[in-house]
């Protein structure tokens, strides 16, 4: 008999994901959500919010090294960054790999998501005790309202805009993240799949473009995401994705270790096809 996960994502009820599993390795509820963890036959070990795919072993690196990389060689010199979400910890081990960085914050609610991939996802998880790294467990939006002009990047690894992470996905939030970047800093967010969820990323680039001179989008090719791609909005005060980028990746880079970003990749990532230009109003 064979077992499977179905995805249950409200804005992906249309065409869902499905995932043959071995066994369930974890569930609990957490005062924000179900947690669990599968493992699955082909795909290694995966994470799930409300039967929602958070990350699997399989393909986690197609959306770290993205949301991670691209901002961090767009920006010039990036030194403080902080992630909200993330709680499995992936984002953080990418952002640690930039040797100019001195400080990194993870802003996660729910500290279960944490303590479950510390035990479940060692390899996602194991840089969460870095000495540059520091963990804080409340709400995103909390943690930028208090902070002026500190991080030189932010990157929002958030869930989707239901439950717990929809406050990641009004202006309010957005202008708090401006207001908490430096005058280069550079925005980035977890911004869903153009074939799918065009009225959310166009609210979305609507919200970025009132708050800062440059804003776009890029996206990278994940099979366990709906649609089996997902995208970024990148907003950024004064650096474009691009002007930065030979001098930030002239040198060895052998440390990173990557799997999926490349420098032609940093840049194919923003074409777009022109059904989601002409829609997004995009250049
Ligand atoms: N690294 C890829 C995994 C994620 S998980 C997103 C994280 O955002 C979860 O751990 C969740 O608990 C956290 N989160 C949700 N809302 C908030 C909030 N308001 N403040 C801080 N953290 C929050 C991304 C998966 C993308 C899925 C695409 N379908």
């Amino acid at each position: 008999m064979s077992l499977w996960f179905i995805e249950n994502l409200e804005i992906a009820d249309d065409l869902k994901a499905q995932v043959q599993i071995k066994n369930r390795l974890h569930t609990e509820q957490s005062p924000f959500q179900k947690i669990e963890i599968f493992e699955t036959t082909g795909l290694g070990r995966m994470l799930t919010l409300d039967d929602v795919i958070m990350c699997t072993e399989y393909d986690e690196m197609a959306y770290h090294e993205m949301i991670v990389h691209v901002p961090m060689f767009a920006h010039k010199n990036p030194e403080k960054v902080l992630v909200i979400g993330g709680g499995d910890g992936g984002t953080v081990r990418e952002v640690l790999k930039h040797p100019g960085l001195k400080h990194v914050d993870m802003c996660e609610i729910d500290e279960r998501v944490v303590r479950v991939s510390e035990q479940y996802l060692p390899s996602f998880a194991s840089e969460l005790g870095h000495p540059k790294a520091a963990l804080h467990f409340k709400d995103g939006i909390q943690w930028v309202k208090d902070r002026k002009n500190e991080y030189d990047v932010i990157l929002v690894d958030s869930s989707d805009p239901v439950g717990p992470a929809a406050v990641l996905f009004t202006e309010e939030f957005f202008g708090y993240c401006r207001d908490s970047l430096k005058e280069d800093g550079i925005l980035v967010n977890q911004a869903e799949n153009f074939y799918m969820h065009r009225p959310i990323i166009k609210r979305m680039l609507g919200f970025g473009a009132n708050l800062f001179p440059i804003s776009s989008y890029y996206f990278t090719v994940i099979p366990t995401y709906p649609g089996g791609q997902i995208g970024f909005t990148f907003f950024s005060k004064k650096y474009t994705p691009f002007e930065n980028l030979e001098a930030r990746t002239s040198g060895d880079l052998s440390g990173f270790k990557f799997r999926y970003w490349t420098p032609e990749i940093h840049r194919s990532a923003f074409q777009l096809p022109r059904f989601v230009r002409d829609d997004f109003g995009l250049k």
